[in-house]
């Protein structure tokens, strides 16, 4: 089923069929995510209005406005009943960093993880979450770890060294420790950018909150 191309204007990404999409298939910067075991295909589109024939097919439409937090995997319903969950959260750039972690820990509660099933570090920065996340897997063997951080641009390229060294290490321990960690480390060009990201339009928080609930979840059957 071919929905569209760009040539008429109004899909600003790339379109492509479904049947390809279906079979996993997806050309460079096509968006999309897999996710429960299906393919969920986003399109920014320029021109809303004359969407209505896609109303219909296996697309998710949203506006360029939209495109950013709608892209993010829909919530699933996931009973955090069961889970142990263990967060590092940086106490650098605290505005942005401690509403993220308001988020996600209202979502994990919301979600029914227990009290006594959430351990809450923090750390001077987001180097030392790597560290944090190692010594929370080890000592409370939690079924999912997240890491909370927002790295700011600076006037030198500290930024970009610390968030490479931080997703690549957040991923090594992730992989010794045979645990899932989720990067919930924003990284942004300016203050005005963190703040959209943490402080209202896009909803990091709680997003990074979900992907921690699938994980645990995807542990427990994987593990039966
Ligand atoms: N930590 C953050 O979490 N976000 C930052 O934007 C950030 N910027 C930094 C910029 C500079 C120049 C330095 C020296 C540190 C910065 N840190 C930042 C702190 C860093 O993650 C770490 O705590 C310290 O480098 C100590 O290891």
């Amino acid at each position: 089923m071919r929905i569209g191309s760009p040539s008429e204007g109004l899909l600003r990404l790339k379109a492509f069929s479904w049947r390809s999409c279906a079979n996993g298939w997806a050309g460079e910067g096509d968006p999309f995510r897999r996710q429960w075991g299906l393919f969920q295909q986003v399109f920014l589109v320029a021109e809303k209005a004359k969407l209505d024939a896609l109303k219909h097919s296996a697309v998710q439409v949203v506006t360029q406005r939209q495109a950013m937090s709608q892209s993010a995997p829909q919530s699933a319903e996931i009973s955090g009943a069961p889970f142990k969950v263990g967060i590092a959260a940086a106490r650098y750039n605290e505005q942005f960093v401690g509403a993220l972690l308001r988020q996600a820990v209202d979502v994990l509660r919301k979600a029914g993880v227990k009290e006594r099933n959430l351990t809450v570090v923090r750390v001077p920065g987001s180097n030392e979450l790597p560290a944090a996340i190692q010594l929370l897997a080890e000592r409370r063997r939690p079924d999912v770890l997240l890491a909370l951080g927002v790295i700011i641009r600076g006037d030198t390229i500290h930024y970009e060294l610390i968030a490479e060294a931080v997703t690549h290490a957040l991923q090594r321990v992730a992989l010794d420790a045979r645990r899932p960690v989720i990067n919930g480390v924003v990284v942004a060009e300016n203050e005005a950018q963190a703040a959209d990201r943490c402080l209202g339009k896009i909803d990091r928080g709680a997003e990074f909150a979900r992907a921690a609930l699938a994980m645990a979840a995807l542990g427990r059957v994987l593990s039966k």
